[in-house]
């Protein structure tokens, strides 16, 4: 099963990507009106956020009924007609399947509670609680009606965890993934995938909010051994990715590596806790460079040396946008952006690009706690008030880190709402929409650059498929690597900060060609002067 590692893949949140009607909230056939414009980007496959019934507790993540269209995105007919107009334009689609957990309003979870025993086996019962902290705060366990049992909810009180001990609905699912896969999708996005398997008697686990005791259990592997041979793992042209919560490089060498027919590949997120205090999303600190740095060179050189493949990006529906957490913006976006998009086109594993990225979009920076909804900001605020925080503390905070900076308005043009809607938008604009759009970034630097890089990957095998290495690992402003395929190579140098950075350049790349730059630069001498966030490709001879 070994995948075409030339592609790149496009994230949309459909939710906010394209209204075609004046709902406020985006459709499917908004996405299949933007196909054109993600043609011309260079892209091959579109992720697609969950557009399922779905109450939307959490967003299309609580799944009400896995095999059918949300009204509010469209009609089966649309998702059809999408995914063929998708074909003719060479663009595949990945869904998203949320398999760990199903909303309560599931007709599984309706039945078991009106005590329907087949049912109640798809859930996680139990008679105690164990001490774990649901990831959207407070405990993970809930009464489950007044039977006196409670229910496992790892995130929102209505996601409820699926029991994947129980093989009838493993098989339920596994038709799940057929069905869609008889629809002509060429790919899946499993969220939180390396949490369904649970061991048979659950444990209080102190350590880290209870993590260790469902992350990364070694069923898990069986079970999407299972899945895979159930539906994608015949068809070879298939592109799958796990969604793993607080991993290990071990576990994603085997969750990825071709011979154990599992996944193609899997995100992690190390590297987007650099600026985490303490390791707790609810601070706010400057990003650690060296931590960042090293933790790309564990997962690029680890994977690498596994035959295992990461996905790589750095924005997310999850995450607050990359050019506010690691970029000066105000004096340097499109250098910043280049450069961290050069710094994972370049590396190897598959690129995601995600909706906005490609024009430099930043977060929404909203002036109330009113303009955002999202259940784990309003948790977590909440919370923060609670442990003593005052009012603007928290606010502050939360318009660092909201999912919600991330989830706003593609922002299409200067009209109003961004050209996202002729409604009222389901979520605020963000307020840089009338300098930042497509409309005026389609020939500017940021979306050029992505489409070089995009083409770069095309043409040139070392980048699909070179292995990794590190470069200039200690250093603490550039985030270096080189790639080696055969007898080339190639250095990537990146500068992440607004200063010019003095290197002196390995002898192999000294009169090498620059492949690929965001500043003019001429020759390669043995010495050279990175400029602010400047990103530098060399392929050495
Ligand atoms: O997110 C998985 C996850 O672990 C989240 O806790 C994520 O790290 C967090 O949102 C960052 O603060 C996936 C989906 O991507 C997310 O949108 C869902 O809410 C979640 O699973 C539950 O399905």
């Amino acid at each position: 099963m070994a995948i075409d590692k030339r592609k790149v893949v496009y994230q949309i949140y459909p939710k906010s990507f394209k209204d075609t009607t004046g709902s406020g909230t985006g459709d499917l056939n908004g996405v299949t009106e933007k196909l054109p414009y993600l043609k011309e980007l260079g892209i091959d496959m579109i992720w697609l956020n969950p557009f399922y019934p779905s109450p939307q507790r959490d967003n299309g993540y609580d799944v009400a009924d896995y095999t059918a269209v949300n009204p509010d995105f469209g009609t089966m007919a649309d998702f059809e007609a999408m995914v063929a107009r998708g074909k003719e334009l060479g663009i595949d689609f990945m869904l998203d399947m949320v398999l760990n957990h199903c909303s309560t309003d599931h007709e599984w979870f309706q039945k078991a509670l009106a005590g329907d025993e087949y049912y109640q086996d798809f859930f996680i019962l139990r008679d105690e609680p164990t001490d774990w902290v649901s990831k959207f705060g407070g405990n993970a366990w809930a009464p489950f009606g007044d039977t006196g049992k409670y229910y496992l909810h790892l995130f929102d009180v209505t996601q409820a965890d699926l029991n994947w001990r129980n093989p009838r609905v493993r098989e339920e699912l596994f038709k799940v993934v057929k069905f869609w896969q008889d629809k002509g999708v060429k790919g899946f996005r499993f969220d939180v995938i390396n949490l369904i398997g649970k061991d048979e008697v659950l444990e209080d686990c102190p350590i880290n909010d209870g993590k260790p005791a469902y992350t990364d259990r070694p069923i898990t592997h069986d079970y999407l051994h299972e899945l895979n041979q159930a539906s994608f793992g015949q068809d070879d042209s298939f592109m799958t990715v796990g969604e793993m919560s607080a991993t290990t490089v071990e576990n994603c060498i085997l969750y990825t590596a071709p011979e154990r027919e599992e996944l193609s590949m899997a995100f992690n997120f190390h590297h987007l806790k650099v600026d985490y205090q303490d390791g707790q999303k609810w601070t706010i600190m400057d990003f650690d460079f060296e931590a960042l740095r090293s933790l790309f060179h564990t997962w690029g050189v680890g994977m690498s040396e596994g035959n295992g493949w990461n996905a790589l990006f750095y924005n997310n529906h999850d995450q607050p946008r990359a050019l506010n957490r690691f970029v000066d913006i105000k004096r340097f976006r499109n250098e910043g952006a280049t450069m961290l998009a050069a710094s994972i086109h370049l590396s190897r594993g598959t690129p995601y690009i995600y909706m906005g990225e490609e024009i430099g979009m930043i977060d929404p920076d909203y002036d109330s706690m009113a303009d955002y909804v999202d259940v784990e900001s309003l948790n977590a605020y909440q919370i923060m008030l609670d442990e003593g925080k005052t009012p603007e503390e928290a606010f502050k905070i939360i318009q660092a880190k909201s999912r919600d900076n991330s989830r706003i308005p593609m922002q299409w043009d200067a009209s109003d709402n961004a050209g996202f809607t002729t409604g009222t938008p389901w979520l605020k604009a963000g307020k840089s929409y009338k300098e930042i759009n497509v409309a005026k970034e389609k020939e500017g630097v940021i979306f050029t650059f992505y489409q070089d890089l995009i083409k770069l990957r095309k043409e040139l095998p070392i980048i699909a498929e070179g292995d990794y290495q590190a470069a200039f690992s200690t250093h603490d402003k550039v985030y270096a690597f080189e790639r080696f395929l055969n007898d080339d190579k190639l250095l990537v140098l990146n500068n992440f900060f607004a200063e010019d950075v003095e290197l002196d350049i390995p002898e192999p790349y000294q009169g090498g060609q620059v492949l690929i730059s965001n500043y003019d630069t001429a020759s390669i001498g043995e010495r050279l002067t990175l400029q602010p966030y400047q990103t530098l490709a060399i392929l050495g001879q």
